[in-house]
C-alpha cells in the first residue's frame, strides 16, 4: 500500500460547486490530526480538481482505498481519475446515503493519478420535496486517508514494534504485515514527548537505535511510534530508570502514588506548584489548569494559534497568561467550550470535569489510528458516547485504567494526582 493524501497539510486545488478544505481535530478525523472535508451545494454539486493531481497508481495498484464520512444526503461522490493520456475517468465512490466513517475501495485504473472529486446531488422523486434541499443549502462530506491498494484488501492492522533498552541505549524493530519494512518518515521517535530526528533507522530491515542524550536523574520516557500506509499507528515506550533528584519540588507528594509522574511534569515545565509549595493530588483539576496542562504536554506551539480569538462569556474569569493555551486547544478542536442555557460558550474555568469528559479531550489531543480496546470495567455502560472511542483507545494504549476494584467511574471527578500520570503516559 502507499498513502496518497492523508490531509495532514491542507489539499491545494480548485472548485466550482465544490470547495475542499482541512478539517482539524475533533471525531471528523480518522486518521491523523486532520481530515478533508468537502462542502458542496446540496441542490448543484460540482467539481474540485487538486492542483497538481496526486502520484499515480503502479505495479499492483488498480486503485485506491478512502475512507468517506457520509451525510445521509444520497448525493452520489466520484473520485476524477486521470490517466496517462490526460484523459479524465469518473469512478463511483459512494452513494452517500449514510453517516459515519465507511473505508471503500475505488478502482481507478493502473497508470491513473487521482486528479479531484465531483459530486452529483440526489435524484429521484423525493428530490424536490426535500426541505434540505433548498437552492442555497450546503451539506458536507469528509475523507481520510487515501491509499494507493488493490481490490479486496483493506489493512487494519499497526504495525509490530519491538523495542528493547539496555544499559543507557534503545534498539529494536519495527515491521508491518502488509507493508513489510518501513520507510524512516513513517517512524517517529519522542523523548519526553519532544520529536527526535537523528536517530539512526535501516529501513531494509526495520532496525531502529538511539542512545538518549541524558538519563539517570528525573523520569524520562522514550517512544516509538510507527505509522503504516493505511494510518495504522503503534507505539512503544521506555520508561528510564532514574533517581529523582527534584522530589523536592512540591511538599505535599512524597509519600504519593503518581509522585514520580509530577515531578516529570514539573521538569517539563508543565506543572508549578500552587504558592503554598503543594501539588495537590487529591484536589479535582479545574478546566482552567486542565487546559493548560494538556497544552502544554501536547507540545502544541502555543504562538502559532494569536490568530485565534476566543468566544467564551466568560473570558473575563479567566487570567490572561492562560490565553494562548486555551486558544491553541480552541483551534485543535480539543476543548471548545460548554454551551450554556442562554446559548453562549463558557469555558467555566473553575469547575472540574469528570474522568469522561476529560478522557475525550485528552483522547481529541492526539493522533487518530490507535487500536481500540474492548471496555470491560463492570461500569463501562456509564460511559457517554461522545468518550467511548476515545477510552477505547486510551485502554489499549494503557495510558487509562481502572481504580483496583476495576470498576472506570467516568462521572467522578479527575483529581490533579490521575491527570500527572495520564500525562506521562501520553509522552
Ligand atoms: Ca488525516
Ligand atoms: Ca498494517
Amino acid at each position: 500500500m502507499r498513502e496518497l493524501e492523508n490531509f495532514e497539510t491542507p489539499p491545494v486545488g480548485y472548485g466550482s460547486g465544490i470547495q475542499l478544505e482541512q478539517a482539524i481535530g475533533g471525531e471528523e478525523v480518522q486518521f491523523g490530526r486532520a481530515s478533508g472535508v468537502l462542502r458542496y451545494q446540496t441542490a448543484n454539486g460540482g467539481e474540485w480538481l487538486y492542483s497538481q493531481p496526486l502520484p499515480a497508481l503502479t505495479g499492483f495498484h488498480t486503485g485506491v482505498s478512502a475512507w468517506i464520512m457520509g451525510d445521509g444526503s444520497g448525493s452520489q461522490l466520484y473520485f476524477i481519475g486521470l490517466d496517462a493520456s490526460g484523459n479524465r475517468v469518473y469512478m463511483p465512490a459512494v452513494l452517500s446515503d449514510y453517516t459515519g466513517w465507511r473505508q471503500v475501495y475505488i478502482p481507478l485504473g493502473s497508470g491513473v493519478s487521482l486528479a479531484g472529486y465531483s459530486i452529483t446531488p440526489q435524484a429521484g422523486d423525493g428530490w424536490a420535496n426535500n426541505p434540505d434541499n433548498a437552492a442555497d443549502a450546503t451539506s458536507v462530506l469528509y475523507l481520510d486517508q487515501i491509499v494507493a491498494s488493490y481490490p479486496g484488501y483493506f489493512d487494519h492492522t499497526p504495525p509490530e514494534i519491538n523495542l528493547t533498552y539496555a544499559s543507557g541505549e534503545i534498539w529494536g524493530t519495527v515491521r508491518d504485515d502488509t507493508d513489510g519494512f518501513l520507510d524512516k518518515n513513517n517512524i517517529s521517535l519522542s523523548y519526553n514527548g519532544y520529536e527526535i530526528y537523528n536517530f539512526y533507522y535501516e529501513p531494509d530491515r526495520g532496525f531502529f537505535y538511539f542512545a538518549p542524550p541524558e538519563y539517570g536523574y528525573n523520569p524520562t520516557r522514550v517512544t516509538i511510534t510507527a505509522k503504516d500506509a493505511s494510518g495504522n499507528l503503534n507505539r512503544a515506550s521506555v520508561d528510564i530508570p532514574f533517581e529523582n533528584y527534584n522530589a523536592g519540588a512540591f511538599n505535599d507528594i512524597e509519600n504519593y502514588w503518581a509522585a514520580d509522574y509530577i515531578n516529570y511534569l514539573y521538569n517539563q515545565a508543565i506543572v508549578e506548584p500552587y504558592s503554598d509549595g503543594g501539588y495537590h493530588p487529591y484536589d479535582a483539576i479545574t478546566r482552567l489548569e486542565f487546559a493548560v496542562m494538556l497544552a502544554r504536554a501536547s507540545k502544541l506551539e502555543q504562538k502559532d494559534y494569536s490568530y485565534i480569538i476566543l468566544p467564551y462569556a466568560d473570558l473575563d474569569q479567566i487570567p490572561v497568561t492562560a490565553y494562548p493555551a486555551l486558544r491553541a486547544l480552541y483551534a485543535e478542536n480539543i476543548m471548545r467550550g460548554t454551551q450554556g442555557d442562554d446559548g453562549k460558550l463558557y469555558l467555566l474555568p473553575n469547575n472540574s470535569l469528570t474522568r469522561a469528559q476529560a478522557s475525550a479531550m485528552i483522547g481529541r489531543s492526539q493522533n487518530r489510528g490507535y487500536p481500540a480496546a474492548e471496555l470491560s470495567f463492570p461500569d463501562a455502560y456509564l460511559i457517554p458516547n461522545y468518550a467511548v472511542s476515545h477510552i477505547q483507545v486510551m485502554a489499549a494504549r494503557e495510558i487509562l485504567q481502572g481504580f483496583s476494584d476495576g470498576t472506570f467511574r467516568p462521572h467522578d471527578p479527575i483529581s490533579r494526582g490521575q491527570m500527572a500520570k495520564i500525562l506521562y503516559f501520553l509522552a
